[in-house]
């Protein structure tokens, strides 16, 4: 297996309502449209994506944006803290520890063109540390909520996926 998998989109994904919200913990609240992304200097990352459910895909060339560049214009108000990662489907969110959100990639480009629907356009997560969890590589990013501990009931991305596993090939 060298490529992603194609998962169904869910029905409430409407990529013509995408814009990107900074909330919580910060100075600046943002709310970014789809237009203004290329404002932000972009950068290319190459990883291998690996699901928990045992499938493999090599060599990933994603597009974006350093979370850091975002963050810094909205101006934290904590030293670390946390970001929580929130989704177009529903409750669908991962938190992460400040640094490790900061360095992951808010990837608008896949393999050399526009990061296609399925798999999170227009704006997926991409942590780019070695040891980063499939359910982390979150799709369809609207919101990046700064907090100052960690979310615990909203933070639902690894329930979420493993109570998938044995079910469908996600
Ligand atoms: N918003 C959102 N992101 C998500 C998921 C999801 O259900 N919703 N599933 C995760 C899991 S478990 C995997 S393996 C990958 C699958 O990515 P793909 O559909 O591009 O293959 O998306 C991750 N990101
Ligand atoms: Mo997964």
């Amino acid at each position: 297996m060298t490529a992603l998998q194609t998962h169904d989109v869910p029905d409430e994904i409407d990529p013509s309502e995408w814009s990107l919200r900074v909330t919580g913990a910060v100075s600046h609240p943002l709310h970014i449209e789809q237009t203004e992304l290329s404002q932000y200097p972009a950068e290319t990352v190459s990883e291998d994506f690996e699901c928990v459910q045992g499938w493999v895909a090599e060599g990933l060339s994603w597009r974006g944006i350093r979370v850091d560049s975002i963050l810094k214009q909205a101006e934290p108000t904590v030293e670390d803290g946390y970001v929580l990662v929130h989704a177009m489907d529903g409750d669908y969110a991962c938190s992460f520890l400040r640094d490790r959100a900061a360095d992951a990639l808010l990837a608008v480009g896949l393999d050399g063109e526009e990061l296609p629907v399925e798999h999170g356009g227009p704006a997926r997560l991409v942590p780019t540390d070695a040891e980063s969890d499939c359910w982390e590589s979150v799709k369809w990013v609207t919101a990046l909520e700064l907090t100052h501990s960690a979310p615990a009931d909203e933070d639902t991305a690894e329930e979420i996926a493993l109570g998938r596993l044995g079910q469908a090939d996600k």
